[in-house]
């Protein structure tokens, strides 16, 4: 890893024009980290010696970013090509190049390329790929950027935190390590306005958000002995709503909030009549594999696939995979989550 790392910042000091770029259908995560590198390679890689020309690029109509993510790339300009051939193309929080939607080509076709994530399921499609088992691709740029003792701006630690509290549900969930605490202890200690953020993120749903919302908790449909939580939407719901895209994050986590549920799953119908498709789980079952099978990927308790084709054929072949899932790990009774033996009331006196 260290050497493919130090030909990274090899290739990122050496070339005079780059692009960034991350998946369609960006996520705050997605859009932070391409924010957070440009500005880490301007801080620390250019000079008026050394100008680099950095573009970023995204495959998304403007209004299918929400006001929320919105907020993440307010004046940083996008999909402008200065360039017809860059020296450098670098994607991140992005897990195969077909994700890169549009800019797919761009990437494949620019002479270096750098895969910078954090999915488990990362397809490793550049010359080289950094990909960290971390809670976000945004941790994964603070850590290389602390490797190489880079200089990281306020600003910039601004973008990585909201990278790992979006990413995380708010540190509730992924892969959340003892770096991640640490990288949140070094951010309070630099008095960088946290609770600011986290009400930007998690405080701050638009009316329309909710109506949608109320739209998918109307379907909740439950199997499997309910510990599976199945809702649906489509695109008209969202346009009824007048809500976007990015309105729909988030909702699928409502089914894992319920008790006894192990799966939800969000099937979302496009204008194509296809289905996006979330899953999340919690404790030991995994969704991975599953979005794996129906040709996604993803983390163990956060996937997603697209699947062509009718709803019900859909479920037919989700529903199955994710009972032999659960299969593995039966209902247990859960053990006492606090031991109160010692303060059970009786006197130390009576029980001798
Ligand atoms: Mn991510």
């Amino acid at each position: 890893m260290v050497h493919s790392l130090e030909k990274c910042i090899k290739d990122i000091k050496n070339s005079k024009s780059i692009a960034i770029m991350c998946h369609t259908i960006p996520d705050a995560d997605a859009l932070a980290s391409m924010v957070a590198l440009k500005k880490l390679i301007k801080q620390n890689f250019t000079d008026e010696n050394s100008p680099k020309l950095i573009d970023l690029f995204v495959d998304v109509d403007a209004e299918d970013i929400s006001e929320i993510n919105g907020a993440i790339i307010q004046g940083a300009e996008l999909n402008t090509r200065h360039e017809e051939n860059y020296d450098l193309a670098i994607s991140v929080d992005c897990s195969s190049l077909s994700r890169l939607g549009k800019y797919a080509e761009l990437f494949k076709n620019t002479k270096n390329n750098i895969n910078i994530d954090h999915h488990v399921t990362n397809e490793k499609f550049a010359d080289n790929n950094l990909v960290f088992v971390t809670s976000s691709t945004c941790e994964a740029l603070y850590r290389i950027a602390k490797i190489y003792n880079l200089q990281i701006s306020d600003e910039v630690c601004k973008l990585v935190y909201s990278g790992i509290i979006t990413d995380t549900n708010n540190l509730t969930q992924g892969t959340i390590t003892v770096n991640t605490h640490k990288i949140i202890t070094e951010m309070v200690q630099r008095k960088i306005s946290l609770d600011a953020l986290n009400e930007h993120f998690f405080k701050n749903n638009t009316k329309s958000k909710a109506y949608l919302l109320k739209q998918a908790l109307d379907s909740l449909t439950f199997y499997a002995g309910d510990r599976i939580a199945f809702m649906k939407l489509t695109k008209q719901d969202i346009s009824d709503c007048e809500a976007t895209v990015e309105d729909t994050y988030g909702i699928v986590n409502h089914g894992t909030e319920i008790k006894g549920v192990d799966i939800a799953i969000l099937a979302i119908k496009q204008e194509d009549n296809s289905y996006q498709v979330s899953l999340r789980s919690k404790g030991d079952v995994s969704v991975s594999e599953i979005a794996v099978a129906m040709g996604g990927g993803g983390h163990d308790q956060v996937a997603a696939f697209h699947y062509e084709g009718l709803l019900t054929d859909m479920k037919e072949k989700l529903l199955p995979l994710c009972r032999e899932e659960l299969d593995k790990h039966p209902v247990i009774e859960k053990e006492a989550l606090f031991d109160n033996s010692d303060v059970s009331g009786k006197s130390d006196q009576e029980k001798q």
